[in-house]
This record gives C-alpha cells, sequence and structure tokens, in this order.
C-alpha cells in the first residue's frame, strides 16, 4: 500500500515537472510488447523504411533493438513520455500556392533544432524524478528524442499522449499532432495512464491527401513513397518516378497533418525556440536552389534543415522548380544543370526538360 502511494505521488511529480518544463503533455506507459510493435518487423521486412539503416539495428541474438525494450533496455519498467506543441500562428501547406515558393515543414523551420529543445527540457524532468525517487544508486533513467531505439509513438499512445493516427502520427483530441515527442525510460515502475482512443473513426482524409500514395494502407507508411524520407532521409539521386508528386517540398512534408480534421483548430504555441527563421515559411526556391556553402551554413546552423545537407536542399529545390510549371526558372536550370555537384545537375536536367515539355 505505501509503495502504491509513493509510486503514484511520483508520477504526479513528474507530471508537475513536465509542465513546470514547458511540456503540454506528459504520461506514462509502462513496458510492455505492445500488439503494435509486432507491426515493425514486420514494417522492416517488408523494406518500408527504405536507406535509413539505423531502424534495422539488431543486437546479438538477431532481434531488432527497436521491436521490444527488453532487448536494449531490459532495466526498463516504465516510459514518461513527455510532448510539446510547436505549432506556430502561420499558414498550411494545403493554404499557399505561389509556384516560385517551396515549403519547409512546419517542424523544421525553427529557431532551435527540436532535439534540443525537447532534450533540455526532459533533463529538467528527469532529475526532478530522480529526487523524487531518493537518488538511490540502483534507479537507471535515459532520455531520447527522437534517436532512441524504440518506436516513440507506440508508448505515446499507451502513456494518453493521443492515439496513432491513420496518418500514423500521434493526435491529441485538444492539441492536434503538431507535437514533439520526448522519452525517459526508468526502472521505476510508476503508476500507469490510460491509453487514448483513437478519434480517426471513418475519416481518410489524409490517405486520400497524400499526393505520392505513402499512407499504403490505414495506420501504414512506405518511407520510400514518403516525402519526407525523400527530402530529408534519402541520399544521391531520387528514383524519377517519385519526383512530379514531391510538388514544390523542399525539406519534409506536412500535407497528411495539415489536412487533418483535428488539426483545424490547433493552438499556437508563442515559444520563441518553434517561431520561424526569417524566409523559411514558403521560401523563395531559387534563393534556396543558388546558395552557396556559407549562406547555408550560416541560414541552417542549429536547425534540423542541416540533415539534408546543401546538396540534398539544391537538388530538393531543383525537383521543386521542375514542377513548379514556370518557366522563369529555366536559366537557373539550366545553370546548375552544369554544377559539379552530379546530384544537382542531373535534376536541374530533369526539372528543365519538364518545363519545356510543357505547354
Ligand atoms: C523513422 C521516422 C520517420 C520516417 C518514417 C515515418 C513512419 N511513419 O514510420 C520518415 C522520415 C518518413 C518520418 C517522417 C515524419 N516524421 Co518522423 N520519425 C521517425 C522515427 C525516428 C521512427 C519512427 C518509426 O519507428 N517508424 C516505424 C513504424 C512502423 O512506426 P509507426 O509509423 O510509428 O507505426 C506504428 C503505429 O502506426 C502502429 N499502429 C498503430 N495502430 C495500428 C494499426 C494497424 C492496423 C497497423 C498495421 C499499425 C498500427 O504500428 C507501428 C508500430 O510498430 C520517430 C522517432 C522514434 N524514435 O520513434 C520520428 C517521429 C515519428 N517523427 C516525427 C515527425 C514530426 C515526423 C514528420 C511530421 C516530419 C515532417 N513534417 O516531415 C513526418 C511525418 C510523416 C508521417 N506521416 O509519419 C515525430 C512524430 C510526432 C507525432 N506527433 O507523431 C517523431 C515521434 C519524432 C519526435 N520525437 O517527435 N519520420
Ligand atoms: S508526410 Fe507527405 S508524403 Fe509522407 S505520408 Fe504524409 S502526406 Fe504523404
Ligand atoms: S486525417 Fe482523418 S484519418 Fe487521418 S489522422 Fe486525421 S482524423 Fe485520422
Amino acid at each position: 500500500m505505501r509503495r502504491m502511494a509513493q509510486v503514484s505521488q511520483i508520477a504526479a511529480l513528474v507530471k508537475q515537472a513536465a509542465q513546470e518544463a514547458g511540456f503540454e503533455l506528459a504520461g506514462i506507459a509502462p513496458v510492455r510488447d505492445f500488439s503494435e510493435l509486432d507491426q515493425f518487423p514486420k514494417w522492416i521486412a517488408a523494406g518500408r523504411a527504405g536507406e535509413m539503416k539505423y531502424m534495422e539495428a539488431r543486437d546479438e541474438a538477431g532481434h531488432l533493438k527497436r521491436a521490444s525494450l527488453r532487448t536494449v533496455a531490459p532495466w526498463a519498467r516504465s516510459v514518461v513520455v513527455c510532448a510539446i506543441n510547436y505549432n506556430t500562428a502561420h499558414p498550411y501547406s494545403t493554404q499557399v500556392q505561389d509556384g516560385e515558393r517551396g515549403w519547409i515543414s512546419r517542424y523544421a523551420w525553427s529557431r532551435e533544432d527540436y532535439h534540443e529543445a525537447v532534450m533540455r527540457r526532459l533533463r529538467i524532468v528527469e532529475s526532478r524524478l530522480r529526487q523524487g525517487a531518493g537518488e538511490t544508486r540502483a534507479l537507471q533513467t535515459c532520455c531520447y528524442v527522437d534517436t532512441g531505439p524504440l518506436v516513440e509513438r507506440v508508448y505515446a499512445k499507451y502513456a494518453g499522449i493521443g492515439w496513432n493516427g491513420k496518418n500514423t502520427c500521434i493526435l491529441n483530441q485538444k492539441l492536434g499532432s503538431w507535437l514533439f515527442l520526448g522519452v525517459i525510460l526508468t526502472s521505476l515502475e510508476l503508476e500507469p495512464d490510460f491509453p487514448a482512443p483513437d478519434r480517426c473513426g471513418t475519416c481518410t482524409r489524409c490517405i486520400d491527401a497524400c499526393p505520392t500514395d505513402a499512407l499504403i494502407a490505414p495506420y501504414q507508411l512506405d518511407s520510400n513513397k514518403c516525402i519526407s524520407y525523400l527530402t530529408i532521409e534519402k541520399r544521391g539521386a531520387i528514383p524519377q518516378e517519385m519526383r512530379a508528386g514531391m510538388g514544390r517540398h523542399m525539406f519534409g512534408c506536412d500535407i497528411c497533418q495539415d489536412v487533418c480534421p483535428w488539426n483545424r483548430k490547433a493552438p499556437a504555441t508563442t515559444l520563441p525556440e518553434f517561431q520561424p527563421r526569417e524566409g523559411l515559411v514558403n521560401p523563395a526556391l531559387e534563393w534556396l536552389a543558388e546558395m552557396s556553402a556559407e549562406e547555408f551554413r550560416e541560414k541552417f546552423r542549429g536547425s534540423p534543415v542541416r540533415r539534408a545537407k546543401r546538396s540534398g536542399l539544391r537538388r530538393n529545390a531543383a525537383i521543386a522548380m521542375g514542377n513548379s510549371g514556370d518557366r522563369r526558372f529555366v536559366p537557373v536550370l539550366t545553370k546548375l544543370a552544369e554544377d559539379e555537384d552530379a546530384v544537382v545537375a542531373e535534376h536541374a536536367r530533369w526539372a528543365r526538360d519538364r518545363l519545356e515539355s510543357e505547354k
């Protein structure tokens, strides 16, 4: 009885700490082999992770690390999941139509990289948890934002943060899906929350709106077809058959969230770190295509956009210009077609041919 009281007190303390640290939501999931995690090995086996080799990491016995926390953190008993709203008061990608401009996804235009913004806050919660538990030597904790060996969204569901939508994102009834997740694994057995019920109902808007058919079925995404994967994670050449569907996306994609009814009234944050850097909301394509190495370094220092590297961003800009229907880009594409970066040059030739072949 005494132990239960202590455990629920710590859970309350952790949630209070999360709120004070700036998280809108926090909950606790028990460590279990949830049925959703059975999907993960199937997803990997079907090649849905594309070239993201880190998703396929295995332990010595050959088990996929991300499929079960028992593999990578056998000591973990609970997962504290925290969520922070990154939505800002700017239009959705589905509301802007200017052919000369592209799209950098909402999460990536921020002043600070979310990995740091979330981890900083998570550390505060972790230290309050450790204090609350009495800092015994046996207590183990570990914080992850994005890069940990677990499927964060499954734990987010069981921590009551929100449900796994048909677009695979975590959706909260009050806040929508513009949420970053951060998790703290702990050896403490904390009082768990209830999983959030699925509120997608008969809606299929996200699946219908995806321009590349990456949502191959409800709750299932094929990375190879996802614009987010193609613009951020895919290195080298983008398969020709995928290029037209990518529209004017420069980095990431928001469409399956923009069309979601639960994001219609999503509140906006006023946190300065998530406000956009100058020029990144609906950015000019020519500016990004012609960006020098020095300007790229300056503009994207401490930004998630660095992940695509300058080469990837210019490659994406070439595709976007090819999809713009705007022949005024032909001269800049002709210049890029001779670029010393062979990938950029090939994509620029493709884009120029596409514009010139249009009536
Ligand atoms: C790899 C990865 C990607 C890949 C693959 C995405 C994907 N859907 O798997 C790519 C590069 C495409 C990507 C894109 C994006 N990502 Co990402 N990504 C990750 C990462 C690192 C791993 C995700 C993963 O494990 N995927 C494996 C698949 C199998 O898992 P899943 O899609 O979540 O599917 C589960 C559920 O759908 C579940 N399920 C539930 N019910 C049902 C029912 C049925 C019938 C079935 C079959 C399955 C099922 O089964 C799966 C679990 O096995 C996580 C961080 C992390 N460590 O978890 C961030 C993460 C998921 N990404 C995030 C974000 C913000 C994005 C983008 C919005 C960025 C952008 N604007 O471009 C897009 C969203 C695209 C989308 N619709 O998912 C956030 C999501 C926050 C949220 N609110 O959900 C995370 C959690 C990072 C973070 N810490 O905040 N991402
Ligand atoms: S992020 Fe874009 S491409 Fe990927 S599933 Fe959603 S709508 Fe489709
Ligand atoms: S658009 Fe509809 S189906 Fe897709 S995640 Fe939102 S509510 Fe669910």
